[in-house]
């Protein structure tokens, strides 16, 4: 197995191996670390990148001065680490406040609130580099249909990102905002629950051209979506920003398995997607942003356990790229691919300069019966790839 390097890009949440065990039937099973513990050990495991919630670092109402010398403590830390820090979130989710919600909370005092522990958190952001601002909304959703005016809920969700947007602009920060859809947890049914949901409000919003996405595998998986498709559909919007690597076993709570411990399947063509891009458009830029880690090491599992899952989201990374290259360059494959007709997907289907009146009068001598006939292959294609992931 290959061994990390900075070139590969891995970053990892502070929250993900910083994740004590706490669970809501269980009290923690390990010890919290200060943040800089974290970033050392991170580093020597050959991470690139670290990311944070506000909260991951200041405690919450921390005055300034705290704020002002946790936050030079962990930008010495990560300098000194060589670390950087691509991406900085809040969170208005775990204190009582955000409840029903930061941006879309019925009460209006709230929601000022949470748009200002934002802002503070986008100038946090843009002071330690990161160029990501995440917005999770955890909270923005509801139990019962009847607490939650739908319209004013995304009137407000887009007032509020509007604002993060506009002041991120005035502010001249180079950041781009990535909002990470989430179907359900903690509540009963999340606003923007899936990628294709966040990407139709982007549509609405006046700023929508520095707001993008950061899709998480299990989210989707918890909404039995294929994640990779949401990345591809994402790329081919210009709005993958960011990601959140990890594993789901199908419908469940979130359970944030090490990358590749859900289904291997499409852990292998989210990889394949991401380090390879579209068979059809080579030119066309692929994903090139950090490959961020958002899973929890399981309650389980002892300080050792939290590297030893760290160190295996990386490396089943770096298996599953390499098997991936492996699959693009067999030449079997390439000749299943041509009879699977994958890349004459990319031609267009009028020609070219051709009028809808055309198209409606010839027939091409085309017969719907013969081409009826044809096989497409699929399962050799797919079979072939289960033989370089696992033969
Ligand atoms: C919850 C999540 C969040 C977000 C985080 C970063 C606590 O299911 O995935 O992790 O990823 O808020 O934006
Ligand atoms: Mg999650
Ligand atoms: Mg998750
Ligand atoms: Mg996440």
């Amino acid at each position: 197995t290959r061994t990390p390097t900075r070139d590969d890009r891995f970053s990892f949440g502070l929250w993900t191996v910083g994740w004590t065990g706490t669970d809501p039937f269980g009290v923690p099973t390990r010890p919290a670390l200060e943040p800089w513990e974290y970033i050392g050990k991170l580093a020597e495991l050959g991470v690139w990148g670290v990311t944070f919630h506000d909260d991951d670092v200041i405690p919450f109402g921390a005055d300034e001065a705290t704020r002002e010398r946790i936050c030079r403590r962990v930008k010495e830390a990560t300098d000194a680490a060589g670390l950087v820090i691509e991406m900085v979130t809040t969170n208005t989710f775990s204190h009582p406040v955000f409840k029903d919600g930061g941006l879309t909370s019925n009460d209006r005092g709230v929601r000022r609130f949470g748009l200002r522990k934002i802002l503070r958190a986008v100038d946090l952001a843009a002071e330690m580099g990161a160029t990501t601002f995440v917005m999770w909304g955890g909270r923005e959703g509801s139990e019962y249909d009847g607490s939650k005016d739908v319209y004013a809920a995304f009137e407000r969700y887009k007032e509020g990102l509007d604002t993060v947007a506009s002041y991120i602009k005035e502010r001249k920060y180079d950041l781009r905002i990535a909002l990470e859809p989430k179907p359900n947890e903690p509540r009963g049914d999340i606003f923007l629950p899936t990628a294709g949901h966040a990407l139709a409000l982007i549509a609405e919003l006046e700023h929508g051209d520095i707001v993008g996405l950061n899709p998480e595998t299990g989210h989707e998986q918890m909404a039995n979506l294929n994640y990779t498709h949401t990345l591809g559909q994402a790329l081919w919007a210009g709005k993958l920003f960011h990601i959140d690597l990890n594993g789901q076993r199908g419908l469940k709570y979130d359970q944030d398995l090490a990358f590749g411990h859900g289904d291997l399947i499409s852990a292998f063509f989210t990889v394949d997607l991401l380090e390879n891009g579209f068979p059809g458009y080579p030119e066309v830029p692929g994903y090139t942003g950090p490959r961020h880690f958002d899973y929890k090491p399981s309650r389980t599992e002892h300080m050792d356990g939290v590297w030893e899952s760290a160190r295996a989201c990386m490396s089943t990374y770096l298996m599953l790229a390499d098997k991936a290259a492996a699959f693009r360059a067999d030449p079997r494959v390439t000749e299943a691919i041509r009879y699977a007709g994958v890349l004459s997907l990319a031609e267009p289907t009028l020609n070219e300069g051709e009028s809808i009146a055309d198209l409606l009068a010839t027939e091409d001598g085309f017969d719907p019966d013969i081409a009826a006939e044809r096989d497409f292959g699929f399962v050799r294609l797919q079979q072939l790839a289960l033989e370089h992931l696992i033969g």
